[in-house]
């Protein structure tokens, strides 16, 4: 089977990008083996003022830690962190996102978690269609990577030996009909609600896990529409332009699928803060834009 290595020297990827790809994603062991001793909430919050459980914390020191190590590196924006971190010591100019443990909660009832990245030339507060490389790592039954260096989507397993093998290659997200949509339903705006009864009535099923990661993983392998929309009272969405919705967003691009705030691509949304919130909807490309043209979702 194809090595993460092996795929990465057959592609036009700079040696220092297949570097850091390989050093992060090779943090996937020590950060599923921290999830055993890391289950308390801290008394902290993040800078979007959620409670952090000390997992959050761990996994961002870690791969904070492990950046500035590999002077591979020049600066990183994570959920975890109020400002862009610097180092002064890089040898390279690659900017880097990361939400460390997307769905992190989630690990108390042991459902999947994953971490996602993205790698930009110079600034990581540029459009997501910029992005050199994203990935992520999925903590589940399996410890999966999903990667794109713009030349297709690659899925890889770690095996027994911790070492990532491809499992699936030129991944293409199909049309399917499953079907999620975050925020309560009291607080829907109502071409929203229409939208989602109009899947419901296209016989789409509902699979919504919490885990922003683990659920646009399965939609790429089934197909249809993850959502999570402007509501009332939080009119820009919940999720995140820069951690989750710009390097997912752009696996998805790069597999036939699209990701859009409702009317256009959202891949060409210029970030105007670390903490700029997006409505979101992703996955299949044909309902995605029929949504686009013909349901009217104000942004
Ligand atoms: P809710 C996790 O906190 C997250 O950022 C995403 O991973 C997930 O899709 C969403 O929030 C879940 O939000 O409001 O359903 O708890």
């Amino acid at each position: 089977m194809t090595t993460l290595r092996e795929y990465l020297d057959s592609t036009g990827c700079e040696e220092k990008l297949k570097d850091l790809i390989e050093l992060v994603s090779n943090q996937a062991a020590p950060i599923r083996k921290a999830f055993i001793s890391n289950q308390e909430y801290v008394d902290s919050e993040n800078i979007y003022g959620e409670r952090q459980i000390a997992l959050d914390k761990w996994s961002n020191e870690h791969l904070i830690k492990t950046f500035r190590e590999s002077r591979l590196v020049k600066e990183a924006a994570s959920e975890e962190e109020p400002e862009v971190v610097e180092f002064p010591d890089a040898e390279t100019s690659y900017a880097v996102t990361i939400d460390p443990l997307d769905g992190s909660s989630l690990v108390q009832v042991n459902l999947a978690v994953g971490t996602i990245v993205g790698v930009y030339e110079d600034s990581v507060m540029q459009e997501g269609r910029n992005l050199k490389a994203a990935f992520y790592m999925l903590y589940g039954p399996l410890t999966v990577l999903g990667l794109t260096v713009r030349e297709g989507v690659h899925l890889f397993a770690l095996n027994e030996e911790d070492e990532y093998v491809m499992t699936r290659r030129d991944v293409r997200i199909p049309e399917g009909k499953l079907y999620a949509s975050g925020a309560l339903k009291r607080d829907w705006f109502p071409e929203h609600q229409r939208f989602i009864e109009y899947l419901e009535k296209e016989g789409y099923k509902l699979r919504y896990s919490g885990s922003f990661v683990a659920d646009v993983h399965q939609y790429i392998k089934y197909g249809g529409v993850f959502s999570y929309p402007a509501y009332r009272g939080r009119e820009t969405g919940k999720l995140r332009l820069l951690f989750e919705a710009n390097p997912m967003g752009f696996i998805v691009d790069e597999a036939g699928g699209r990701i859009s705030n409702g009317k256009r691509n959202l891949l060409e949304t210029k970030p105007e803060k670390l903490d700029h919130r997006v409505p979101l909807y992703v996955g299949s490309r044909d309902v995605i834009e029929k949504m686009e043209k013909e349901f009217n979702i104000e942004v």
